[in-house]
Formats: structure tokens, C-alpha cells, sequence
């Protein structure tokens, strides 16, 4: 009888219902997932208990029926003023912690006042230059009671430094200040390109703060080990997974090669995940990630359980939402959130339906965080932990993900850590692969998306986007940074800011390699005695001012600009510029015999033979907007299909990019804006153009842009706007026609987004 019940004869009546067709289903992560899953494929010694080791069930033992997830909302948007409005309006609407976004400007080490900067003061964050920002952003925020996240990187030294003094103001000491901060640098270079320095003094950075939040701050964690940005570059599961966890092991290494105790700072690192639309894989993907993080962290030496305990903040996916049929996205945030709560997640932020047109508005804000409010008030999941414990799925999955992951775990390894593996860019290239792949299966209708290659709708109702003033917000940050510099004592401030650069240009001895205190024994090797110890031990919880952070919170005492601190490190570090480099192949060969791709290569080819020359066509970006997703897709698919594609640096000023089309001598620019730059740089693009007696050069626009500002961007004389969905083939289709080609539409073309 009981023979009758065995996987073969399941697959047998289940391949005569359907005919025989191959029902497995080839994930991009590299691996087939079958229909069903049996005791017999869960991993045999089941996925343990929460709250224990290797915390694969979760961190707690309670989880959310002790205490459910922190609501964290990411938001951050012109002045200070505007910002701490938004903030306590939503605090007073059940949100429960905080979580920064900051200007581009201010990521990038700027003062708003900085000519680079003009297009993205107050965009896509905060404008913060002084403390003064710093404490209208928490004004009537108690910050020994509130949670704060700040994503901040490049400039993260000022941002910590002014977080700390304005919390002195506040009469808050910095021992009781609980929060995070992202301090995640290795992943900049990677994908969220918000880097300042290079990377050997961004690493010193990243472990002098992991040094001074152990020391000082014991209740805030000091690094957010990000999965998130990879997520959103286009990364796979198991890149997401191992990149991030071998960023964190790297980070390990590094604050332990400056002579930290594991133990002493492991407790306060804490990770950050995005979450996408395959809803089990990203289950199985935070519970691969706990397991993972235990494995390495006991590799490591780390004794105390709570070191090897992968807490983690989750957000859902950017790139998943998509600017038609906005509504969809709330469904698609609904489920993304449930993934990230039924995964175990510490703290969560849902995107806004908006998030493909714009930052939310007061009304896309509600709905976001009513979604999580409603997860925990209404539908009982927070009564009962890891539910999905034991599922045969979803148990197979996460050790399946475990099992990829640590090989690409090993390959870095391999490489010499994830420092040594950035430099190589075979990261960021992998991902950049992935991505490619992805938007041709999109291009394609392989990957459906409802309301975009699948079921379009036939009526557009517009939604109202939030508008930021810009050029109002500068004017303001630009007096606010005049009286600081007006109020100050400013020998005291030049002499901090000198001492700063000093430290920068003469960094201590690492102290490792002969820290007796780690070995207990002195130089000799002798054991040293008790009270030696102690002593040793005190001065580690003492860290002379050796630490780049404790002499930027001087020259934030001393009113120090952001812009100031941030240079004051850069006279010894210098600024990372890098190239992009489109990667080769991936789209032009997932359309092999696509009559329709076939066409746009032909007519690529007839343009070229007419001007002798394959068409150029130079990607931009322009302002501080490293979003480079988009623009990396675009120049690699651009150049499969035969386009002599020029790939412009990230950060160019617009008067940058017009030199350098006219140097290269392209025929058309493509602009790609995700910052909402969009309005200042590419109407100043084009008049630059315009003044160099180019108007034949044809500009474009892609990315986050909403619909209102179509008319204004096509009287400042952009020719093609293509917001997220957009299909790439028809993008160049359109781009021939600009050209004078006469391509014929697509058989069922979907209408271009303009
Ligand atoms: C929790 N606690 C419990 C409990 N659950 N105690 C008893 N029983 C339970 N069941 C305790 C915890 O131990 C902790 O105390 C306290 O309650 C708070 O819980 P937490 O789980 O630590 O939550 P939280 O404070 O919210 O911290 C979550 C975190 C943290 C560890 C993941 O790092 C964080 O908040 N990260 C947010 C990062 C973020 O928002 N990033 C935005 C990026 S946006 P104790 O004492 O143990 O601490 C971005 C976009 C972009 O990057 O690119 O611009
Ligand atoms: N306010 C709210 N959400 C933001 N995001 C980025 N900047 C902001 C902001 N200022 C969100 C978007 C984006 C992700 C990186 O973070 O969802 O995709």
C-alpha cells in the first residue's frame, strides 16, 4: 500500500496529466526547481529551532510573538524641515523606527553649495551640510528612545559625526544612541556607486567605525552588510546571498586585523536584504543567509552565540515595481513584505506604488506602511514563529541556496576576499550579466510582468508625484552653510579640520600583528599577568584619538561643514573615479534568431553603411546619480545590436558630457536619471549642445521620469523618453528612426512610453 505513495509514481501520473511536458522550472539562480518536494528532499537534519544555533529559524526564540518587526520606512527628501515633518507625521501613523535617505550630494562628501551638485540638492535624499541640518532632521525626536538608520557611506564620517553632536544638543550622550548605520562600502564599489575615496582608505574608514561604535556606542549597529543594492542591480539569489555574506566576512577580517576582538564588535554588525518577487526563494534566501552567516562567523573564531547571528533589515524590491499600472505594485509590495516576514526579518520598509515615477507622497507612504501594519495587526502571522519551518520546499530551497552560495563563497575566497574580488570586478560584472539577462527575458515576455508585456492597460490614470523645488532648497542649504561658517571660531575649526587631515595622511601603525593584549602574552611571548591585562583592555575601550571618526566629531563641534570634512580626508585619499564596462554578448544572444531583434540589427547595419561609420551613441550619466543599473543594460544591449556604444563615467556635469559627445562625435546621447535630476542636467545638456552648434545631436531620456515632466523635458528638446518597462529593442527601434531610418513598427508594438 505504502509503495503506491513514492515520488516515482507522483511523477508518473503527474507527467501523463500533463502529456509529458518537462515541468521543472529553471531558475536564473542556475539550478531547476521541481514540482513537488517530499521528506525525502528536505535536508535530513531538519533546519533546528529558532533562537538557536545556526539561527536558520530565526534570530529569536520568540520572533514576532515576542516582538514584531520594526516598521522602518526609508525616507529623506529637500530641507531638514521638510523631512522631520514627513518623518514625525509618520511616527504619529504607527511607523516605529527611522531610516535616512540622504541627498546625492550630501553621499557624495558635497555641500549643497558645490557647482557639481546643482541637480540633486534635495532630490533623492536630504539636503544635510551642517549639524545645525542635523538637528532640525531629529527636532522634537527623542534620539535616545528612537531607532535611527542612516544609509550613508561615502560621507559617512560627517554624517556620524553630526548625528553624534546633534544628539549632544539634544542632551542625548552618544552611549544611548540605538540605530545603524549603512557603512557598507564594498558594496559601493560594486553596484550603488556612492564611494568617495578609494577603496584602501574607504576600508580604513568603514573599520575605524566599527572600532568607535564598539568603543562608544554599544547599542548601535555599526555597519549594515547590504544584499539590497546587489538585489537591485540585477543579482541573482545566490549572488545577493554570497556577495553580501562574504562582504561581511571581509569586514570581519579587516577590523580583526587591526586588533578588535571578534567578540567585542560582531554582536553590532547587522545586515540588509532586498526582497523580490520569487516568493519562496526569498524565504529560503534570509534563512540561507542566517545559516551562512553562523558558518562563517564560527570559522572566524567568533565564541558568543549573538556574534554569529545574522540580524537583518529587509526592503522590498525597487526594481520589481514598474511605472504602468502603477496600482499593481502595491499587490506586488504585498507579497514581497509577507517573503520578508515569513523569511524572519528584524526590520522592513516597503516600497511606495509610486517608486517607479518618483519619492512617495504623504498618500503613497500610507499605503506602504499600512501594508506592514496590516501584516502584523490583522492576519495573525505574527503569532507564530518561522511558519513555514519544515515545509520540504521551502527546507530544499534554503539548503540549496546554502549549498550555491558558499561556492561562490569559495571562489572569492579564492580570489583573496571581497576586497581583492571588487578590484577584479568579477562581481560586478556577474551581476551585470544577470541583469542583461533578465531585461531580455522581460524584452522577450520569457519573465511576465502584468500590466507591462502581459495584459497592458488600456487606461492610464495618472498619479500624483511628490515635486521637489530644487533650486529653492540650494538657495536655503547655501544661507544655512554661510551663517555656520559666519558663527564659528573658525581658528578652532581649521585646527580640527587640519588635525583630520593629518590623521588622514599619517595613519597609525596597524597593531594586530603585536597586540599583546589579543595573544595575552607580551613581546617576548611571556604571558602577561591579570593586571596587565585589565589595563590593556581598558585603553582598547579607550581608543586613543587615532580614529578618523572621534576627530570628525571636533570638527563637527566646531561647525565644520560636511564638505569640509569630507575634504579635509580627501587631501590624503584622493577621489575614485571609475570606467564602466558594458558586459559582452548576453542580450544579443538571448534573442539568436528573434526576426524582430534581426530587423533592428539590419537597420543599425543601413545607418552605419549611409554614414560610413556604425552609429555612436554615447550613455550618460550625469549629476551624483551612480544608479547605473539602467544604463549599464542599455550600452550592453545597444552594443550587441550593433551600435558603437561610448559609455560615459558616472558624475559628469552636463557641460562634461556635451565635451565628451562632441569629442567622440556621437549621434545621439541616452541620458539615464534615477535621482530626479532629470529636470536641471538634460535641458543643460542640450544647451551646451546647442551652443557648440550641435543640435543635430539626437538626446534621449530613460529611467525614473515621471509623465509630467514629459512635456517639459520635450521643450527643452529631449526626442525619446523611456521610463522603467520600456522594451530595449524598441527603444533602439526608435533611436534608428531619430536617425532617418525607416524601421517599421513591431507587430503588436507596444506603444514607446512617451
Ligand atoms: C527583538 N528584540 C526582542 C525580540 N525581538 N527581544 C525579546 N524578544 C523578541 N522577540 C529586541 C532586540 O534584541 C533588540 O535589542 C531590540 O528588540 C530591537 O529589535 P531588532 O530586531 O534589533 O530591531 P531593530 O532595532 O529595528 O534593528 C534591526 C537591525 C538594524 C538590526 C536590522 O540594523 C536596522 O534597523 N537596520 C535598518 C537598516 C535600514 O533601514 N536601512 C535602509 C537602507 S535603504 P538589542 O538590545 O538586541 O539591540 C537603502 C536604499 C538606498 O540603502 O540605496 O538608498
Ligand atoms: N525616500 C523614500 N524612499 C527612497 N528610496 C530611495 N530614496 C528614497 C527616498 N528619499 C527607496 C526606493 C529605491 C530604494 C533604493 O530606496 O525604493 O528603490
Amino acid at each position: 500500500m505504502a509503495d503506491k505513495y513514492t515520488k516515482e509514481n507522483w511523477r508518473e501520473l503527474a507527467e501523463h496529466e500533463v502529456k509529458g511536458r518537462d515541468l521543472s522550472w529553471h531558475v536564473p539562480e542556475g539550478f531547476a526547481i521541481e514540482p513537488l518536494y517530499t521528506a525525502n528532499d528536505a535536508p535530513i537534519a531538519g533546519p533546528g529551532l529558532p533562537g538557536f544555533a545556526p539561527f536558520t529559524r530565526g534570530v529569536k526564540a520568540s520572533m514576532y510573538a515576542g516582538r514584531p518587526w520594526t516598521i522602518r520606512q526609508y525616507a529623506g527628501f529637500s530641507t531638514a524641515e521638510e523631512s522631520n515633518a514627513f518623518y514625525r507625521r509618520n511616527l504619529a501613523a504607527g511607523q516605529k523606527g527611522l531610516s535616512v535617505a540622504f541627498d546625492l550630494a550630501t553621499h557624495r562628501g558635497y555641500d549643497s553649495d558645490h557647482p557639481r551638485v546643482v541637480g540633486d540638492v534635495g532630490k533623492a535624499g536630504v539636503a544635510i551640510d551642517t549639524v545645525e541640518d542635523m538637528q532640525i532632521l531629529f527636532d522634537q525626536i527623542p534620539l535616545d528612545r528612537m531607532s535611527v538608520s542612516m544609509t550613508m557611506n561615502g560621507a559617512v564620517i560627517p554624517v556620524m559625526a553630526f548625528y553624534i553632536v546633534a544628539a549632544e544638543k539634544q542632551g542625548v550622550a552618544q552611549e544611548a544612541l540605538s540605530g545603524t548605520i549603512q557603512n557598507d562600502i564594498l558594496k559601493e564599489f560594486m553596484v550603488r556607486n556612492t564611494y568617495i575615496y578609494p577603496p584602501a582608505p574607504s576600508m580604513r574608514i568603514v573599520s575605524d567605525i566599527i572600532a568607535y561604535t564598539s568603543a562608544r556606542m554599544p547599542k548601535f549597529n555599526s555597519i549594515s552588510i547590504s544584499g539590497y543594492h546587489m538585489h537591485e542591480a540585477g543579482a541573482t539569489a545566490v549572488q545577493e546571498l554570497a556577495y553580501t555574506i562574504a562582504d561581511g566576512k571581509e569586514y570581519v577580517q579587516q577590523a580583526m586585523a587591526r586588533g578588535l576582538d571578534i567578540d567585542a564588535f560582531a554582536g553590532r554588525l547587522s545586515f540588509f536584504f532586498g526582497i523580490g518577487m520569487n516568493f519562496f526563494m526569498e524565504v529560503a534566501k534570509l534563512r540561507a543567509a542566517r545559516t551562512l552567516w553562523w558558518e562563517v562567523m564560527e570559522g572566524l573564531g567568533a565564541k558568543k552565540e549573538r556574534s554569529k547571528m545574522l540580524r537583518t533589515h529587509c526592503q522590498t524590491s525597487g526594481v520589481s515595481l514598474q511605472e504602468q499600472d502603477p496600482y499593481n505594485n502595491v499587490i506586488r509590495t504585498t507579497v514581497e513584505a509577507l517573503a520578508a516576514v515569513l523569511g524572519g526579518t528584524q526590520s522592513l520598509h516597503t516600497n511606495a506604488l509610486d517608486e517607479a515615477l518618483a519619492l512617495p507622497t504623504d498618500f503613497s507612504a500610507r499605503i506602504a506602511r499600512n501594508t506592514q501594519l496590516v501584516l502584523q495587526a490583522e492576519t495573525g502571522i505574527t503569532n507564530v514563529v518561522d511558519p513555514l519551518g519544515g515545509s520540504y520546499y521551502v527546507e530544499a530551497l534554503t539548503a540549496k541556496l546554502v549549498e550555491e552560495a558558499r561556492l561562490l563563497i569559495a571562489e572569492v575566497d579564492k580570489l583573496g576576499g571581497m576586497t581583492a574580488a571588487v578590484a577584479s570586478g568579477m562581481p560586478k560584472q556577474r551581476i551585470e550579466e544577470a541583469a542583461t539577462a533578465r531585461q531580455a527575458r522581460v524584452d522577450r515576455g520569457e519573465d511576465v510582468i502584468i500590466g507591462v508585456n502581459r495584459y497592458p492597460a488600456s487606461e492610464h490614470a495618472p498619479i500624483d508625484t511628490l515635486d521637489i523645488d530644487n533650486h529653492a532648497v540650494r538657495d536655503g542649504q547655501i544661507a544655512r552653510i554661510r551663517k555656520a561658517r559666519a558663527s564659528r571660531d573658525e581658528e578652532a575649526c581649521q585646527a580640527a579640520l587640519a588635525a583630520l587631515a593629518d590623521l588622514a595622511a599619517n595613519p597609525p601603525e596597524p597593531s594586530a600583528a603585536k597586540d599583546p593584549a589579543a595573544a595575552g602574552r607580551d613581546d617576548r611571548g611571556v604571558p602577561l599577568p591579570p593586571s596587565a591585562l585589565a589595563a590593556l583592555a581598558e585603553l582598547k575601550n579607550k581608543p586613543p584619538e587615532t580614529n578618523l571618526l572621534a576627530l570628525a566629531v571636533e570638527c563637527a563641534r566646531q561647525n565644520a561643514t560636511l564638505g569640509e570634512i569630507t575634504a579635509a580626508m580627501e587631501g590624503a585619499f584622493g577621489r575614485y573615479d571609475t570606467v564602466p564596462t558594458p558586459v559582452k554578448g548576453v542580450y544579443g544572444e538571448a534573442y539568436a534568431g528573434d526576426p524582430r531583434y534581426a530587423a533592428v540589427v539590419e537597420g543599425v547595419a543601413a545607418v552605419g553603411n549611409r554614414l560610413g561609420r556604425a552609429p555612436r551613441v554615447m550613455v550618460a550619466k550625469m549629476g551624483q546619480d551612480g544608479h547605473d543599473r539602467g544604463a549599464n543594460v542599455i550600452a550592453s544591449a545597444f552594443a550587441d545590436m550593433g551600435f558603437d556604444v561610448i559609455p560615459g563615467p558616472l558624475f559628469q556635469t552636463p557641460a562634461e558630457t556635451a565635451r565628451m559627445a562632441l569629442a567622440e562625435n556621437v549621434d545621439a546621447v541616452g541620458a539615464s536619471s534615477l535621482a530626479a535630476g532629470h529636470k536641471t542636467l538634460i535641458p543643460e545638456l542640450i544647451q551646451h549642445l546647442r551652443d557648440a552648434g550641435r543640435a543635430d545631436i539626437k538626446v534621449v531620456a530613460g529611467g525614473v521620469i515621471p509623465p509630467q515632466d514629459y512635456d517639459f523635458l520635450k521643450r527643452a528638446g529631449v526626442q525619446g523618453i523611456y521610463g522603467p518597462g520600456s522594451n530595449v529593442v524598441e527603444c533602439a527601434a526608435d533611436l534608428l528612426r531619430l536617425l532617418g531610418h525607416n524601421m517599421p513598427p513591431a507587430g503588436g508594438e507596444r506603444e514607446a512610453a512617451e
